[in-house]
C-alpha cells in the first residue's frame, strides 16, 4: 500500500461535511451526486446561474458565501477527439480558468480538502502500457488533444503546488475513458462510446446496411463506467491524502472496432462496420495502470457490455 494512503480507519470521514461538487451537471459531477446521497454529508451545487467558474470574483465570491469542507473540481471544458482537435483555445483556456479559479478560492475559502479530476490524455502518446501514474511529463503528447493536456496537467500541478506551500490537502485522479448516464450524445463533440451508441441505434432505425466509424478501427482504449469512477473517487476522497495523482480506470482495454462490435451487438445493428480514414485515430493506446487504486483497495464493478446496455437504456429513455 502506498505510503501516503490513510491508514484503514484513520481515514478522511465524509460524515457531515459540506461537500461542493463543482460541474454537477456534467457526467461525472452527476455520478458524484448520485454517488454522495449514500455518505453522510451535505452535498452542495451551484449551476452556471450562481456561479460562472471562468469568472475569479464570482468563484471567490461564492465559496467565500458557502463555505463548503470538501470542493470536488469536476466541472471542466470536455470533449471527444474531434471537439478537442478543433477548439484548442477553447479546451486551454477554460479549464485553465476553472482550476485555477476553484483551487485559489478554495485555499482563501479555508476548504479542508480538494479533489482535482484530470484524464488519461495527460500522458505522453506513446507512454509504456499500461501507464504508471510516474510517466507523467517523460514524452511529447497526443496532439489532436495536449491543448486539453496541458490545462489538465497545470490542475495537478496547482493541486501539489499548494499541497507543498500552503500545506493544504489537495488531490488529484486522472480518470481513463469514461461513459454512461449524462453523457454528450452529438456526433460532433461526444466521445467514441456515446457517438457509436447513437450511430447504431439510428441506423438500425433507418433500417442502414452500414455503420461508419472514424479513424483506422485500431486504436486500443479503456472504458469506466461514470458510476464506477464516482465510487472509486469516492473511495480516494476518504482514503488518500498525498502528493502524487492517482488513475481510474478499469485496467483492461479493447480496439476502437471491438467498441463498435459490441455496441452494435447491444444495439441490436446487423449490418457492417466501416471506417472512415479521413478522421484522427488519436493516441494508438491509452490503457492506465490499474496498480494504485488496487492497491488501496478498490475495483470497479460494471463490466463493459453490461455497462453499455445500461447506458443504451438510459438514452432510450432520456435522448432518443
Ligand atoms: O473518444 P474519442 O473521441 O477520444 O475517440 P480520445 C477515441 C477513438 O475512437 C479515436 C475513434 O480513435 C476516434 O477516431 N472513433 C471512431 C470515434 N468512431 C468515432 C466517433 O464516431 N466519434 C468519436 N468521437 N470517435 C479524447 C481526448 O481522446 O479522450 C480528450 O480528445 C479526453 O482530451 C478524452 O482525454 C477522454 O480517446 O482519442
Amino acid at each position: 500500500m502506498p505510503s501516503d494512503v490513510l491508514a484503514g480507519g484513520a481515514g478522511f470521514d465524509l460524515t457531515g461535511k459540506r461537500i461542493w461538487v463543482a460541474g454537477h451537471r456534467g457526467m461525472v459531477g452527476a455520478a458524484l451526486v448520485r454517488r454522495l446521497q449514500s455518505e453522510s454529508c451535505e452535498v452542495l451545487t451551484a449551476g452556471r446561474g450562481d456561479v460562472d467558474l471562468l469568472r475569479q470574483d464570482q468563484t471567490e465570491s461564492w465559496l467565500a458565501k458557502n463555505k463548503p469542507d470538501v470542493v470536488i473540481v469536476a466541472a471542466a471544458k470536455v470533449g471527444g477527439i474531434l471537439a478537442n482537435d478543433t477548439y484548442p483555445a477553447d479546451f486551454l483556456y477554460q479549464n485553465l480558468m476553472i482550476e485555477a479559479n476553484v483551487i485559489e478560492a478554495s485555499r482563501q475559502a479555508g476548504v479542508g480538502k480538494m479533489l482535482f479530476l484530470g484524464s488519461s490524455c495527460i500522458y505522453p502518446k506513446l507512454a509504456p502500457q499500461p501507464i504508471q501514474e510516474d510517466s507523467l511529463l517523460t514524452g511529447p503528447l497526443e496532439p489532436t488533444n495536449e491543448w486539453y493536456a496541458i490545462a489538465k496537467i497545470a490542475g495537478i500541478k496547482l493541486a501539489q503546488s499548494y499541497r507543498k506551500q500552503y500545506g493544504c490537502d489537495y488531490i488529484s485522479a486522472m480518470p481513463t475513458n469514461l461513459y454512461g448516464p449524462e453523457d454528450n450524445f452529438d456526433l460532433q463533440s461526444s466521445h467514441v462510446l456515446p457517438a457509436l451508441l447513437r450511430k447504431a441505434h439510428e441506423a438500425k432505425l433507418r433500417g442502414d446496411a452500414e455503420l461508419t466509424i472514424w479513424g483506422t478501427g485500431t486504436p486500443r482504449r479503456e472504458f469506466l463506467h461514470v458510476d464506477d469512477c464516482a465510487d472509486g473517487l469516492v473511495h480516494l476522497l476518504k482514503t488518500y491524502s498525498g502528493f502524487e495523482h492517482v488513475n481510474i480506470g478499469s485496467g483492461e482495454d479493447v480496439t476502437i472496432l471491438e467498441l463498435a462490435q459490441t455496441v452494435c451487438e447491444v444495439v441490436g445493428f446487423e449490418g457492417s462496420i466501416v471506417k472512415d480514414t479521413s478522421k484522427p485515430d488519436g493516441t494508438p493506446r491509452k490503457l492506465m495502470s490499474a496498480d494504485r487504486l488496487r492497491a488501496m483497495g478498490w475495483t470497479p464493478k460494471i463490466g463493459l457490455k453490461d455497462g453499455i446496455a445500461q447506458t443504451y437504456q438510459w438514452f432510450l429513455a432520456n435522448r432518443a
